[in-house]
This record gives structure tokens, C-alpha cells and sequence, in this order.
């Protein structure tokens, strides 16, 4: 009964797929005419690129959040080894257009070297240039000078698109450039991103995304558009829409949340269930296409930390909701982020802290040992090797049509995947019906084959499924000549040697697998290693065995030429499979190796009979290589291994690491240099070269509530702290002082009046602004008040029409009760506003603070005649000091050792904030009383792992008593052999005397 129902359900999709009305549309609005290019294409199923077909599975990563160019193909080739072919990036707008029509893209902010190592890694590209990203980064993209042009912004207005057009056309010309239709490596373009939905213009803005692209094309644009609506029930610019559509339509989810706070919490309902569905019926002529899924998730100021984040999007999220997403056919899947590196400098969003690690599979430090990557590596491996999938459809809607149908067990869920295209390979993939399930299950398969229906095990005992797990069931799978009839055992890859085909199957620890060949000689089943206890059947023509999941063994089929390596996840996990060239799918079945063993491989190559491996190594480990016939020698990182042949033809043996001498500086024992970096209270300081706050009006949506304005953005400052100078005259009847300061979550203030502390706003999680009132004696005569604040950057502007990001950072409103003197205002932000002083590390990289309007945080800065004293030290009233130290780091060539600054948090005078400057990069934002963070990791090439070092620390004691650091150390967070050569310093540019600075 059930068969026909779903062979109904199986046609009502067909032709929902191919009646297309969307396709007369489309040919109306395909920018064909202007010779959209033949070598990226497209239909329902999948992309194909040079006429091959690809499943482009993707991980998301923001060069601009790692801010070393020699460090972008680490990351690439660590997400080449996943498995992956492809990864997707933002472009920063505010990053590269600081100053409205002065575009700066040196340095870091090149792509360039992004694109170069995508190249050297064979790694496509998605590139997502904006204008608006949202990231939780400042503005969402938008530059600050943005707060200052009227209309609503991500609309269709005439002084929006103004504004956008220099950058537009700017970003497209580089991205045009490194299309693949020109030797580059980018194969989509998403312009805007998740512009879904508006609030006070109305909706959609066709115009506006028809503009968008229009430029994107005149600039040279001609690979696909593609959409990333927020989610696909909302069918924003569809193809065939009209005015304002994309070539492919894509569309994200984030289903886990970001509550991090419960990361063992999957609440009910949230594994999606019906998104193929939706997808069919929005965009017929689409793949499935999900530009962003979670891969983490990022934590707030006073949060939970990453860590937790890690676990609420662990290695079960991603067998249940990736697995799931794969039951859709999605074809295009990008990981949101697979690295998500470091909101340095004042990148962040008011909504994140300085560590943007997203707890994604790649930690933030480039380290991979989290067992998600592990996990991932498996998925990804497997459809790698599964041309297959690239035309193939679910068949059934799951659960509740189906529920129990492709197994005796009611309480599982499956979606059989067809090959609707190629022939007759399907994936049946597994799961609880109610997702989040902690039991473990039994159940009997129903495998569907060329050969007959079976109900599989065949040959005993039962097959199980975990709580929280997914599987992947296949049937009449090839695997280069041969073929699978039908296995539970999951396949992480597969690969022929001559007349050899080598597959790897995996399972849960200790779980009953079932696999069933189809064989040339019925031999009988050996096995070579290992002691997982099997049985097999030979039929006529079917090699069927029958496997338990537990350590490693080699089982050899089919005369020998059929070598089955059998293996627990945990085993699989150590597994790697590089190709030894190119990114086809060709490439990974008929030219890789297999390695199992060692903490990351990045590549292989063979050199006459020598088969040399590039990794990485953090112990001394075993080792087991299946490579060609002709191998008669390895090498890893050059070094020639002593490795035995086994009797299946794979080379087993030790690597041995050794662990280098490391002496990291103690910096508490170093010779500390301070300094006093709030002048501005000195009696007789002097303001007169600061900007005067004189501006009577304001184009920012907000009305002034002051007489003039006191919004920083207004004077060109929208990053790091804000400093406010008031001079009146006393009257002599002032009795307190009251203001609205508003700086984003977690930010905070202090006021002084003359040389008098009045107080602080401390700042909490979600405190964006917050109001203070301090009584207060006035002298006679001119009398100053000095606000001290934080930025913690511009909100993001995901709502269009909204205007967010111009929530202004500043004071908003003031008064000085018992007096009606007026106060005439001063303000100061980073030296120069949006002509930034320090273009090297950029504009985001410094604040208002003295010691940084003076450059005094950059290597070389001169501290003849400053105290000696440590943060350690601190400070014993309200103030900000700044503190300089200078070390060598001596680092062993040949060793990724990644290092971090670690606070200890403070119980007592617990109200301050510190940052930390690492040759002249800000690289730490700590808020004792706020947290979470503590660890600031900072990369290679920031930090000079073989030479000099410069360490500044600012430190701002919110309260009378003062403050100091209780623990500042330098820890490696990693040691690992590596092969991935030195990394080249990022500019690092001295101090000089800055001209003009206050
Ligand atoms: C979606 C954004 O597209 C992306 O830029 C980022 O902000 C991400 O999510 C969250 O990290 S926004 C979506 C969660 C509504």
C-alpha cells in the first residue's frame, strides 16, 4: 500500500519540477544576451562546472577575520581535507571603503592572496560582496559614514544607491576578475544577503536587487547569482520572478539557535522536515540550495563562551541536521562558519565579543580536534565520492507519511534519495522520527536492490541506531568496476588501484553492519587484520559480509582485488583521503591515497615511487597508507618513514614526533614600562586641536535630544572609545550631573568632572545604553566634564528600512541639574576619524584613547621617562593606564604552535576592562565584570613567532579603588609538527610621530 502512495507522492514532484512556468520568466530576465558564461551551469539538481556535475559542499570563512595573508591556505587546506571542494566569503565594505571614496584594499584587506590560495588549495569560491553582510560584524558591513546618509538604507533611494555604487563596482571588477571563467576560482555570487524582509518601505525591493545586479554584470559578473533568503518558506527573488531575481535561488538556517547556555537542549521540532518541499515549489529550476547552515553559533558579551557553542552544534547536530539536509539533495551546502577566527580591533558587532571561534569545526586558534570536524570529514568524504547524489531527489516526504515504512521500526524516520538521472543508486538515510530521541533502536532494513528486495541483516543479529545518531543506508552503489548491492556499513571513501578497489566502511563503535557486493569470483572472504568478528555469504554472484564495527580490520573480497577496511567511527575519524591533484570528483576515486593515522593531512604527491605526504603531527602516532601499485616509499613532511608493506598492499608503521623545547616569555617577569592614558583630566590639559561636538542638527534618524549633537558617527568616530569634553561655567547652584550615554551591549562609561571621579557604568550583557545621574560640587569659574566611553560597534541592519546601524554611539542626552549654564562640547574618537592615522592595520583597528591618538600602542613607541610597572601593578584610583613590554619569541621552525593571551579573572576591583596590543593590533577586548572571554588567541604573523615582539595593555579601572590585572599569560595552545612552512608577518609599522595628534 505504502509503495504506491509514495510512487504518487515521487510523480506529484516530478512534475512540480518540471512544469515550468518559472522558465518562461526566466528566459525573459536570463542575462544571457550579455554572454552569461557556459562553463558554470545549473538545473533542479545540482551545479556544473565545465559540464561536470558537483556537489559543492562549502565552508564559510571571512579572510578579514584572520588578518595574516599567509595563513588563508592553512585554512583552505585544512577545509580541503574535510572532504569539501568549496568555500564561501564575505566581503567587508566598511573594512575597505573607511572613508567614503577612498577604497583601501592593501594589506589583509586584499583578496588577492585569498584568492591565490584557493587556487594553490583547489578550493572554489562563493563570493558574498554585500553590500550588506550582517556577520555580527560592525554595521553589518556598512561603513560608518553610512549613519550620516539619510534615506533608508538596503532600499531602492537614489542616495543609497549613491552610495553603494563606488564599492559595488569596485568589488565586482575584483571578484570578476577570479571568476573560473577566467582561470580564478569563484563559481557563484550572492549580492545583498538574507534580504527577506522590511519594516516602514514596502516590500520587496525589486528595484533595488535588480540594480544590484545589474552593476554586478556591467562590472564583468557572468557566474550565477545566487539568493540567500533567510529561509525558504519566503520566496524572495525567485527565479522567474520578475524585476529583482536571481539565477539560483538559496536560503538559510540556523535551526539549533544560539542559546549556548543549553547546548544538550535540542528542543522538539526544529529539525526541518519539509525545506525540499518548499524548495521544489519556490524555485522548480534551482538546486537545493542552503547558503548558509549552522555550524556553530556566536555568543554574546557575558555569555557561555564557545566552548559551549561548540557542543550545542557538536558532532551528533551534524550527523542528525546534516545527514538530514543531504536526505534533501541539497547540492549546494555551505557551512556557516567552518572557521570563524577573531573580531579584532573593533570588527565586532555590538552583539559579539572578541573571539568569533563560533565553536565551528576549525576552533579559532586553526586547531582540529574537535570531533565535529572529525565527523564532518566522514560526510564529506563520502559524498565526495558519490557522483550519485548529484542528480538525485528524495522520494518520500518523512515522517509521517512513511513513518516506519522502510523498516520494521515505527519509531524511525527515512528518506529514500534516487538517483533520478544516472540509474539506479539510492541512499536511504536514517534517523528517530522524533529527531531529538535519546533511545537507542533496533530495526531491520528493507533494502530496495537491483537484485530483489532484502530485509537486511541477512545474515543475523540486528542493526541499531543510537540516540541522537543519523545513517546512511545505500544501494547499488558503484565503486569503480564493481559495485554495492546494498550497505549499512557507511562508506568514507572508496578508491581503485590498478585492477584493486579499496572501500572503507565505518560504524559506530560495536554496532552490526551489513554489506553486500557484487563480485566477479565467489572466493572466500579473508581476513587480513584485525579481530572484528564477521560472517559472510557467497550467492551467485553476491559477496555478502556481515561485520561488527570495532577497531580496525581488513577484509579481502573477490580474489583479492576487492579489499574491504572495516572500521569504528572512531577509527574512521583518523582517516584522510587528499588528492593528490585537482578538485574533480575523478580525481578522488582514481588517483588519491588513504591514510589513516596523524592530526591532519593537507596533501600527497608522488614522486617517481616515493609517495610524499604534507600533515601535521601532534604525537608521536601509527601510521597506514593505501597508495598505488607503484609506491615503493613514503614521506611525510620529507621525512622518509620506515613503514612495512602488509600482505593487502598498504604500508603500516610509527612516525615519531618530537616535541620541540619551548620558552615562552613569563610576562609577568618581564620589564614593564607605564603610562597614564587619560591626560584629559589634568587640570591644565588642553582640548583646543579636539573636533567641536557644534553640529546643531543630525541626518541620523534619531532626533537630537541634546543642542547639538553628541552622536560620534556625526564627527566621522565609530569605533573603539569615545571621549566628551564639556566646558561650562559654574553658576555655583550645580548640584548633580545627569546623562544618557549609549554604546552598544556591554559597553561602558566613566565621568569626571574636572579632576574629580564622579563614577561608572559598568556595563552588562545586554545594557546598550544606560543613564547616570552624580552629585556634584562645581568651582567657580570654567569647569570641564570628561565622559569616557566604549563602542562596542554599530549595530548590524538586518531588518531593511530599519536604519539600525545608525543607532547612534555617544551621549544622547544630558543635564546639569540646579543650573542652567550651558555646556559646550569637545569630542574625540581615533586620530583622524574616517581618515584613520594607521592605514596598515586599518581603520578599525584603534580607538580615542590617548595612548592610541598618539600611536603610543605600536612597536617602537617611546616610553623614555614612563613609570616601571606592570599591569600587574595596576592602578589605585579611576583611570586608564597603558602598559608596554617587548619580548622574543623564539619558535621552532617546523611547528604550528598557535598562541594565546590569558587573563585571570578578577573577584576583587572587579570593574575594569583591558586590551591588549600585539604589535600594534588590538587583538583582546576583556571586560572582567562582563566575560566570558579570557583566552585571546593571536595568530602567526601578528605575533613574530621568530623575533621581536611588542605587548601593550590598556587597562581602564571603572572604580575609585582602582584596578589591576590578577594573571596575564602567554600559552601555546597547540604543538603540532607542521609542513605548512613559515608565515609571513602582516605590516607592522613602527611608531612615528604623528602629526597633529592630541
Ligand atoms: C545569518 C546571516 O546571514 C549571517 O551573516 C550571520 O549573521 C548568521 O546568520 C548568524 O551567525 S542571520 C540569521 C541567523 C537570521
Amino acid at each position: 500500500m505504502w509503495i504506491s502512495k509514495l510512487a504518487f507522492l515521487a510523480l506529484a514532484f516530478t512534475q512540480l519540477g518540471l512544469a515550468a512556468p518559472a522558465d518562461e520568466l526566466n528566459k525573459k530576465f536570463a542575462r544571457d544576451d550579455n554572454g552569461l558564461q557556459k562553463v558554470v551551469t545549473w538545473d533542479k539538481y545540482s551545479l556544473s562546472i565545465n559540464g561536470e556535475r558537483l556537489m559543492i559542499w562549502s565552508g564559510e570563512v571571512h579572510p578579514w577575520r584572520l588578518p595574516v595573508t599567509g595563513l588563508w591556505l592553512d585554512i583552505m587546506e585544512k577545509v580541503k581535507a574535510l572532504g569539501f571542494n568549496t568555500i564561501s566569503f564575505y566581503a567587508h565594505w566598511g573594512l575597505v571603503e573607511y572613508e567614503r571614496g577612498k577604497f583601501d584594499f592593501d594589506g589583509y584587506r586584499s583578496y588577492k592572496p585569498f584568492f591565490d590560495a584557493a587556487r594553490k588549495a583547489g578550493i572554489y569560491l562563493i563570493a558574498r560582496p554585500g553590500p550588506y553582510i550582517n556577520a555580527e560584524t560592525a554595521g553589518g558591513g556598512f561603513p560608518g559614514w553610512g549613519t550620516r546618509v539619510e534615506v533608508p538604507w538596503r532600499s531602492g533611494n537614489q542616495s543609497y544607491f549613491d552610495a553603494i555604487e563606488g564599492y559595488v563596482k569596485t568589488i565586482g571588477k575584483i571578484v570578476a576578475e577570479e571568476q573560473i571563467t577566467k582561470g580564478g576560482q569563484i563559481i557563484l555570487v550572492q549580492p545583498e544577503n538574507e534580504f527577506s524582509a522590511s519594516k516602514g518601505i514596502p516590500w520587496p525591493q525589486t528595484k533595488y536587487m535588480e540594480v544590484l545586479q545589474d552593476w554586478f554584470r556591467e562590472v564583468g559578473i557572468t557566474v550565477p547569482m545566487i539568493e540567500n533568503d533567510v529561509n525558504v518558506y519566503l520566496k524572495n527573488y525567485v527565479p522567474g520572478s520578475g524585476e529583482g531575481q536571481v539565477d539560483i535561488y538559496g536560503y538559510d538556517g540556523y535551526p539549533q539557535g544560539f542559546d549556548c547556555a543549553n547546548p544538550h537542549t535540542w528542543v522538539d521540532g526544529k529539525l526541518p522536515t519539509d525545506w525540499f518541499q518548499r524548495q521544489l515549489e519556490a524555485a522548480p529550476t534551482s538546486p537545493n540550495s542552503v547558503v548558509e547552515f549552522q555550524g556553530g553559533a556566536f555568543d554574546p558579551w557575558g555569555g557561555p563562551s564557545y566552548e559551549a557553542c561548540s557542543v550545542l552544534v557538536n558532532h551528533e547536530f551534524e550527523r542528525v541536521f546534516y545527514k538530514n539536509l543531504l536526505s534533501f539533495s541539497t547540492n549546494i551546502f555551505n557551512v556557516y562558519m567552518i572557521f570563524g577566527g577573531t573580531n579584532w580591533g573593533g570588527l565586532a558587532f555590538p552583539g559579539v565579543y572578541t573571539s568569533y571561534d563560533y565553536g565551528s569545526a576549525i576552533n579559532e586558534f586553526r586547531g582540529v580536534t574537535r570531533e565535529k570536524y572529525s565527523e564532518l570529514k566522514l560526510q564529506a568524504n563520502f559524498l565526495a565520492v558519490s557522483p550519485f547524489y548529484t542528480t538525485s531527489k528524495p522520494q518520500n516526504l518523512v515522517p509521517n507519511t512513511i513513518k516506519g515504512a522502510f523498516t520494521d521500526n515505527t519509531d524511525l524516520a527515512v528518506t529514500h534519495v534516487k538517483d533520478e538521472v544516472g540509474g539506479k543508486t539510492s541512499m536511504y538515510v536514517i534517523r528517530h522520527a522524533v529527531y531529538n530521541s535519546l533511545s537507542k533502536s533496533s530495526y531491520k532494513w528493507s533494502a530496495n536492490t537491483s537484485k530483489g528486495n532484502f530485509t537486511v541483516p541477512r545474515l543475523g543479529g540486528s542493526l541499531t541506531l543510537d540516540g541522537r545518531d543519523s545513517k546512511i543506508h545505500v544501494v547499488d552503489y558503484p565503486i569503480g568496476a564493481r559495485n554495492i548491492l546494498y550497505s549499512t556499513g557507511e562508506i568514507f571513501t572508496w578508491k581503485t588501484f590498478g585492477s584493486k578497489t579499496v572501500v572503507v566502511l565505518y560504524g559506530s563503535p560495536g554496532e552490526t553492519h551489513e554489506t553486500s557486493f557484487l563480485t566477479t569470483k565467489a572466493t572466500k572472504v579473508q581476513q587480513l587484520t584485525g579481530t572484528a568478528s564477521f560472517t559472510s555469504k557467497l550467492e551467485n554472484g553476491i559477496s555478502t559480509i556481515n561485520y561488527q564495527t570495532t577497531g580496525k580490520s581488513v577484509l579481502s573480497l573477490d580474489g583479492g582485488n576487492l579489499i574491504v577496511y572495516i572500521m569504528s567511527r572512531n577509527e574512521a575519524y583518523r582517516l584522510w583521503a587528499p588528492t593528490l591533484s585537482g578538485v574533480s570528483k575523478k580525481s578522488r576515486t582514481d588517483t588519491g591515497v588513504i591514510i589513516h593515522g596523524t592530526y591532519l593531512v593537507r596533501g600527497a604527491s608522488i614522486d617517481g615511487s616515493t609517495l610524499k605526504i604534507r600533515g601535521d603531527l601532534n604525537g608521536t602516532d601509527t601510521i597506514e597508507v593505501f597508495a598505488p601499485a607503484s609506491i615503493k616509499d613514503v614521506t611525510y613532511n620529507n621525512r622518509r618513514l620506515n613503514l612495512q608493506k602488509t600482505k593487502y598492499g598498504s604500508f603500516t608503521g610509527k612516525i615519531d614526533f618530537k616535541a620541540p623545547a619551548l620558552n615562552l616569555p613569563v610576562l609577568k617577569d618581564l620589564k614593564w614600562k607605564s603610562t597614564n592614558s587619560l591626560p584629559e583630566i589634568n587640570s591644565n590639559y588642553d582640548d583646543s586641536a579636539w573636533p567641536a561636538a557644534g553640529k546643531k542638527t543630525t541626518t541620523n534618524p534619531r532626533k537630537l535630544t541634546t543642542p547639538t549633537s553628541l552622536y560620534a558617527s556625526d564627527y566621522g568616530f565609530h569605533t573603539g572609545n569615545h571621549l566628551f569634553r564639556g566646558h561650562f561655567k559654574a553658576t555655583g547652584k550645580e548640584t548633580a550631573f545627569s546623562l544618557t550615554v549609549q554604546g552598544g551591549n556591554a559597553f561602558g562609561f566613566s565621568v569626571w568632572l574636572n579632576q574629580e571621579f564622579l563614577g561608572s557604568f559598568y556595563g552588562y550583557d545586554a545594557g546598550q545604553a544606560a543613564n547616570k545621574t552624580f552629585s556634584i560640587k562645581t568651582k567657580a569659574g570654567d569647569n570641564v566634564i570628561t565622559v569616557l566611553q566604549d563602542n562596542q560597534g554599530l549595530n548590524e541592519d538586518w531588518t531593511a528600512g530599519t536604519d539600525d546601524f545608525k543607532a547612534p554611539r555617544g551621549i544622547l542626552a544630558y543635564s546639569l541639574i540646579g543650573s542652567s549654564s550651558p555646556i559646550t562640547w569637545k569630542l574625540t574618537g581615533n586620530l583622524g576619524g574616517e581618515n584613520c592615522a594607521d592605514k596598515a592595520r586599518g581603520c578599525y583597528n584603534e580607538g580615542g584613547l590617548f595612548i592610541e591618538r598618539q600611536g603610543l600602542h605600536l612597536p617602537g613607541a617611546p616610553t623614555a621617562g614612563w613609570k616601571d610597572a606592570s599591569p600587574l601593578d595596576g592602578i589605585s584610583n579611576a583611570g586608564v593606564e597603558f602598559y608596554k613590554t617587548d619580548f622574543k619569541l623564539n619558535i621552532p621552525k617546523g611547528y604550528d604552535i598557535p598562541l594565546a593571551f590569558e587573563f585571570q579573572n578578577c573577584t576583587q576591583n572587579a570593574n575594569f576592562r583591558a586590551q591588549i596590543y600585539v604589535n600594534g593590533y588590538q587583538f583582546g577586548k576583556y571586560a572582567n565584570n562582563v566575560g566570558p572571554q579570557t583566552s585571546f588567541p593571536v595568530p602567526e604573523g601578528i605575533l613574530n613567532h621568530r623575533g621581536d615582539n611588542s605587548l601593550g595593555v590598556s587597562l581602564w579601572a571603572m572604580d575609585k579603588a582602582g584596578a589591576k590585572l590578577c594573571g596575564l599569560d602567554l600559552k601555546a595552545k597547540l604543538v603540532a609538527e607542521t609542513s605548512y612552512g613559515s608565515v609571513a608577518p602582516s605590516e607592522q609599522p613602527k611608531w612615528v610621530k604623528r602629526k597633529g595628534a592630541y
